[in-house]
């Protein structure tokens, strides 16, 4: 391997350290007014997605302290993007459907 091409591979391993580890992405699905999990344990850094099985509108929201988010009405088969951006526990919820709740636990 040439000298350039040496620094040019310690420079893309210096950029993938820099990333987070192993963040992951976490499906959660809204279906017969429920979400498909009670509970789940992620990462700070992970990506939850939310889609939405039903064929009602949702708008799923949270109000956790530094994860707090609100998706707004979404219709069937849409989804839905949040990143965990702190550790704790996170409540999510349905503005429309009260008894729709579940809980991600951010380490
Ligand atoms: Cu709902």
């Amino acid at each position: 391997m040439s000298l350039p091409a040496r620094f040019a591979l310690l420079a893309l391993v210096g950029v993938a350290g820099s990333l987070p580890a192993y963040a992951a992405t976490h499906t959660v699905e809204q279906a017969n007014k429920q979400f498909s999990v009670e509970a789940l344990t992620a990462k700070k850094g992970d990506t939850i997605t939310f889609v939405n099985k039903d064929r009602l509108v949702h708008n799923v929201f949270s109000q956790s302290p530094g994860n707090s988010f609100d998706l707004k009405a979404q219709k069937p088969n849409d989804s839905a993007d949040v990143v965990l951006q702190a550790a704790g526990e996170v409540e999510v919820r349905c503005a429309i459907h009260p008894t729709m709740k579940m809980k991600i636990t951010v380490n």
